[in-house]
């Protein structure tokens, strides 16, 4: 032990099975094996939360928040520091006592009778029995129904951190994740029980979305259609990368006359939307590309970039002096930004060391790109897009959402969308659209025929959107004349699987392989129960989206 690891929770786990020496992300065993250790105890303060919940009473915020951080903390690509990890885990320790004291005597699993070490060694030395399949004798169902509730919680988890530090919150969710982490741990629960508490977790999912939402909407307004610049500009800049708006805008205004440009990064790309954000002059524009190419493209910048959550890769020494985090995200010896206790953050380092790099020395040529087809702006072009299609000028529509993986070669969704048919419209969301969003797709009937409705939580948007569609047309979403092409890469994405699933979206193409947690036997029910279809090729899945709308 010491140099072991199991862990399979993202796409691009070793050799499709698990990643056992270290991660192909960069995790090393001690963080993973740390994280085994802090899901444990998660899982132990769930079985005394769940015990409260049924006597009726509340839960104490802090521990929601606390919980919401740690599974936030755990995600693919968040958070590399075995410091943070191991303040955390001293932290579940102190609240599992608390809870416990106020417990009513009775048999608990081991998750909540263990008490934690002292010292990392041994903490490294417990967190064997909190691996994943240290239970060899766990049927190999549940096995594959918990860790893909523990998945979409952890997607859950971001969403409802996001939503938290706007001051967004749902009790339904508060209390969901004790209720979810108790059932992995409960040896009385049937496959049936698991099958159910999966298609809440898919229900939960909506609802985080649905807060989020509605906290990124009333704060920064609905997104609306806007260019933005793809290029770089003259100046000392600031690139800001992740999810989370809030940050951005405190940093937006930080910066403020400061002679400072900033870039979105990533999945930050959508902020350009939201009229509250868009009205700062210095957010100048989108920088770089797909997650997965930032360590040749931060290589030696002469400017800052911000990681407000996933994806964070190893830092190359080049700019690793240049690079900061915020919230849980953490790098082993990289700068980390902390929260006052009003919520506030104070971005003054980053900012000097942005003027102090000096920022890129010439303008390069604009070149734009369109954002901010959100449910209120799509749907603002509703009957249009009704008639064009009742006319037959709109044959179809294929929502291409999800994550984008690090491996390269990964040419299927570029393919698949440079395929579709100039009378089909290509919705996008998500990470997974940067290997084509900077293509010319054109228009049809004056809309764009690339429509990005946002980031993977904008998954709400697009159900949405398709919602009002197949009311409009007086149907179902299935009934649609819509395919959607998910491409997974890490727990949000299943989190967002789990949502399309819950609310009954049916044929669903996935890919671009299938989750290593998902047993053959729960496959097979997806598969019979949704029509989930892994993906073959562009040509053929294409082929057979528009063959089935016929
Ligand atoms: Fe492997 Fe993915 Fe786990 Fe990283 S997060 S260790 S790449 S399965
Ligand atoms: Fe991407 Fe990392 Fe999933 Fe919002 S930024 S999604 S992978």
């Amino acid at each position: 032990m010491g140099n072991s690891m199991f862990c399979y929770q993202c796409e691009q786990t070793f050799g499709g099975k698990g990643c056992t020496k270290s991660g192909v992300c960069g995790k090393t065993p001690e963080i993973a094996n740390l994280q085994d250790l802090l899901i444990y105890q998660l899982k132990g303060i769930s079985c005394y939360v769940k015990n409260l919940i049924d006597r009726g009473e509340t839960i104490d915020k802090n521990i929601v928040t606390f919980l919401e951080n740690s599974l936030f903390t755990t995600l693919t690509n968040v958070n590399f520091d075995s410091n943070s990890h191991v303040k955390l885990l001293k932290e579940s320790q102190k609240i599992k006592e608390s809870l416990r004291n106020k417990s009513p005597e009775g048999k608990y699993p081991d998750a909540a009778t263990y008490n934690l070490s002292d010292t990392k060694e041994d903490m490294l030395k417990d967190s064997v029995k909190a691996g994943i399949m240290y239970d060899e004798n766990l049927d190999a169902d549940i096995r594959s129904l918990r860790s893909t509730i523990l998945y979409g919680l952890k997607g859950i988890s971001a969403y409802g951190h996001q939503a938290r530090f706007i001051g967004y919150t749902s009790e339904q969710i508060d209390q969901f994740y004790f209720l979810a982490l108790e059932a992995t741990t409960n040896d009385n629960l049937t496959l049936q029980d698991m099958i159910r508490m999966t298609m809440r977790t898919g229900d939960m999912s909506v609802e985080v979305m649905k807060t989020l939402d509605k906290a990124n909407t009333s704060r920064y307004k609905d997104p609306s259609i806007h260019k933005v610049n793809v290029n770089i500009k003259k100046g000392p800049f600031i690139i800001v990368s992740g999810h989370d708006l809030r940050d951005l805008e405190m940093l937006l205004k930080q910066t403020e006359n400061k002679g400072i440009n900033i870039y979105t990064h990533g999945e930050m790309l959508p902020a350009h939307g939201y009229p509250e954000l868009k009205k700062y002059k210095h957010l100048v524009g989108n920088y770089g590309s797909a997650w997965q190419n930032q360590q040749k493209e931060f290589d030696g910048i002469p400017g800052c970039i911000l990681m407000t959550t996933n994806c964070l890769m190893r830092p190359r020494e080049t700019y690793k002096d240049r690079i900061f985090t915020t919230s849980v995200v953490g790098w082993d010896g990289v700068q980390h930004i902390d929260v006052n206790e009003d919520g506030t953050k104070d971005f003054s380092v980053i900012i000097n060391k942005a003027l102090e790099l000096g920022g890129f020395k010439e303008d390069e040529k604009p070149k734009e790109i369109l954002v901010g087809f959100g449910h209120k702006e799509t749907l603002s072009h509703a009957s249009e897009i009704v008639n064009a299609v009742k006319k037959g000028i709109i044959r179809h529509f294929f929502l291409i959402g999800g994550c984008d993986g690090a491996r390269p070669g990964r040419n299927y969704y570029t393919s698949f969308a440079q395929m579709v048919p100039n009378d089909c419209i290509i919705l996008t969301l998500a990470c997974g659209k940067y290997r084509f969003n900077k293509l010319d797709f054109g228009t049809i009937e004056g809309l764009p025929r690339l429509l990005d409705v946002g980031q993977c939580n904008d998954a709400y948007s697009a159900v949405r959107i398709a919602t009002a569609l197949a009311d409009a047309f007086d149907t179902d979403v299935n009934s649609l004349p819509l395919t959607i092409i998910l491409s997974w890469y890490e727990q949000k994405a299943v989190a967002d699987l789990l949502a399309l699933l819950s609310l009954g979206v049916k044929g669903i193409y996935l890919g671009p392989s299938l989750p290593a947690f998902i047993s053959p036997n729960i496959l097979q029910y997806l598969v019979d129960t949704f029509d989930i279809r892994p993906i073959s090729t562009p040509e053929e899945d294409l082929k057979s989206s528009l063959k089935q709308a016929n």
